[in-house]
């Protein structure tokens, strides 16, 4: 009687281990990614100067008058958002002393896109450089922020899980498994050497890629942006990666990586970082 109970006790003991167990493993596939918003306006970035540490959504709301993006860069002890942003007056070429950490990509205007990034602490720079009507980056009109992500992070933030992967090479994008109708969140793997970024974009109707960058030239008329910007993940480094979640309708897609090339500075579109894919 008393072997009896005590295989009973260890029954339900054993019973309560699996359902703590349980429990424990769903919590970890609930947690999320820390949320963090920033607003684009003209000019300006408007957001949190101190963010945790870890796996972080970043979220950006355009509500200026042009295309804005996200552009998270870590910097060396001793350095600064001016020493960045004079080091790019100079060369669009990123120094040694900044590291890029991705961010969202632009929205269109009056939207809001996401990139979903992992910050170590340290010192970061927000930047924007998407040039303005006049040509020139945002960068250099103001939109340049001192960011601080501090170690204390929020411990349950995880990593998302993808749904279709992207890699990036020098000079290329292969969509390693295939992409579909309706949201997903897309893995972006930095599989090349520099540093690369994936700027997507839904075209009009019997539209190109080509069409979408004639539509950038600073003397474009304002209907000529016939596309739709969806975002993406801006710049990354070498071996890095990053996600994003898009709801795709059916259509024809551009990828394009704008970053400069090492050495010409010339964008990495014209070294063959521009394609298009098409949602059936
Ligand atoms: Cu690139």
């Amino acid at each position: 009687m008393l072997r009896r109970k005590s295989n009973r006790t260890i029954f339900f003991i054993g019973l309560a281990l699996v359902l703590l167990l349980a429990a424990c493993q769903s919590g970890e596939t609930t947690a999320v990614p820390n949320e963090v918003t920033f607003t684009a306006r003209a000019n300006s970035f408007s957001g949190p100067d101190t963010i945790p540490a870890g796996w972080t959504e970043l979220r950006l709301a355009n509500e200026g008058p042009e295309f804005y993006h996200m552009q998270l860069m870590r910097l060396d002890e001793g350095k600064t958002v001016a020493d960045l942003t004079a080091a790019l007056a100079e060369s669009p070429v990123a120094p040694a002393w900044a590291r890029h950490y991705g961010g969202p990509n632009p929205p269109h205007v009056g939207e809001s896109s996401t990139a979903v990034v992992f910050l170590e602490p340290g010192e970061y720079a927000l930047i924007d450089t998407v040039p303005g009507k006049d040509g020139t980056p945002h960068v250099h009109h103001g939109m340049a922020k001192a960011v601080r992500v501090e170690a204390n992070g929020n411990g349950t933030a995880v990593e998302p899980e993808a749904d279709a992967v992207i890699d990036m090479f020098d000079f290329n994008f292969t969509v390693s498994r295939s992409l579909v109708a309706g949201k997903q969140t897309i893995r972006v793997n930095n599989r090349g050497e520099q540093p690369h970024e994936l700027f997507l974009a839904r075209l009009a109707p019997g539209k190109t890629v080509n069409d979408l960058l004639a539509s950038l030239a600073p003397d474009a008329p304002p209907e000529a942006i016939d596309w739709r910007a969806l975002g993406g993940v801006s710049v990354i480094e070498s071996g890095d990666h990053s996600y994003f979640t898009v709801d795709l309708e059916p259509g024809t897609y551009a990828l394009l990586c704008f970053a400069p090339e090492d050495h010409s500075g010339a964008p990495h579109f014209m070294m063959g970082m521009m394609q298009e894919f098409v949602i059936e």
